[in-house]
């Protein structure tokens, strides 16, 4: 299990109050009267390489900076509260308890501050009168996860999606002839060509659902994916079957699909007599003979390359 969604309380240290000397005007010049406060700590989001997921907001869900320490006689200035830095994995989004996004932390060692400390209170050291320190600010917000991947496979049960994450990324998850044995989305990096990119399996795409933000919720990881590969198993219908499953991804969300590339894969076509199927329009791969995987990969390295060039294009 992913935990992919927390909403957690930030609040930054209050500033510490201004010394009030209650000594006379010209004593107080000669030796010094209330010194300032010291700042409230700030609270920073950091992205962090160690995480990949908020499992740990699951055991803290509140975080406070230190307050500015308060200021003393003889000028004597108040500390400075500490920041609080806290980590959260790549592909995090900051949103408000009304829905709107504060900030997407997709970047490597990205930093946001979320919380400013409150302001120092000011002494009577100088002047006849000191200022009141500030409060730190304070917010509730949601956390969500949205994991950072460039190419997802999705499909219906038992279409050998994870048989096909394993072949590309080398790594063995569980491959099972029955269906739903993958329950999360899992994501590895992979180089293909001096390419580095992140390819997620997704656990299958469930049919007729009651209600799709629950029981197909992972499909919000498909998010960032700026390819998808769709992966079917059945010749005789995987036309119905992609049009299916496209249905289901952009009912989910119509960004999940609009504006990305989508590759059609029939797996299994070791299985198959690929003289009596039209195969236009779709890749025919088998992850048991490896047939279509060379030319899968240098497909997937061409459209991310084109799609980095648009990227760039788009920016200057
Ligand atoms: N014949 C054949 N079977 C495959 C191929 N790829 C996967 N399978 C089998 O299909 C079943 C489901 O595979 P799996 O990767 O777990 O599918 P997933 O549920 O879509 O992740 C397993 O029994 C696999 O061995 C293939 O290319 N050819
Ligand atoms: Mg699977």
């Amino acid at each position: 299990m992913i935990i992919d969604e927390v909403k957690v309380y930030f609040k930054a240290g209050n500033g510490g109050e201004g010394s009030f000397s209650s000594m006379k005007y010209s004593a107080r010049r000669v030796i010094g009267g209330g010194g300032d406060g010291g700042r409230g700590g700030d609270v920073i989001l950091k992205v962090s390489p160690h995480l990949s997921d908020l499992i740990k907001f699951n055991e803290r869900r509140k975080f406070v900076a230190e307050n500015g320490e308060k200021g003393k006689e003889f000028n004597k200035k108040g500390k400075h509260g500490q920041s609080l830095f806290v980590p959260v994995p790549k592909g995090t989004q900051i949103v408000d308890l009304e829905g709107n996004l504060i900030i997407d932390l997709n970047e490597d060692n990205q930093e946001y501050l979320i919380c400013k400390g409150g302001s120092e209170g000011k002494g009577n050291f100088k002047k006849m009168y000191s200022l009141p320190a500030q409060p730190g600010e304070e917010k509730e917000v949601i956390l969500y996860y949205c994991i950072p991947n460039d190419v997802a496979i999705a499909g219906f049960a038992n279409t050998g999606k994870t048989s096909l994450f394993n072949k590309l990324t080398g790594k063995s998850y569980a491959v099972a002839d029955y269906p739903f044995t993958t329950k999360s989305c899992v994501w590895a990096p992979i180089e293909i060509e001096f390419r580095k990119f992140t390819i997620m399996d997704t656990p299958p795409v469930k049919k007729n659902t009651k209600n799709i933000y629950l029981e197909n919720s992972f499909l919000k990881h498909l998010f960032r994916s700026k390819i998808i590969l769709l992966v079917s198993d059945n010749p005789g219908e995987f036309k119905s079957e992609f049009s299916a499953l496209k249905k289901e991804i952009s009912s989910f969300d119509k960004l999940l699909t609009s504006g990305k590339k989508i590759f059609y894969l029939l797996n299994k076509v070791d299985k198959i007599d690929k003289n009596i199927i039209d195969l236009k329009g779709v890749m025919p791969v088998s992850t048991i003979d490896d047939e279509g995987i060379e030319v899968l990969k240098k497909k997937i390295i061409k459209a991310l390359k084109e799609i980095d060039r648009k990227a760039q294009e788009q920016s200057l």
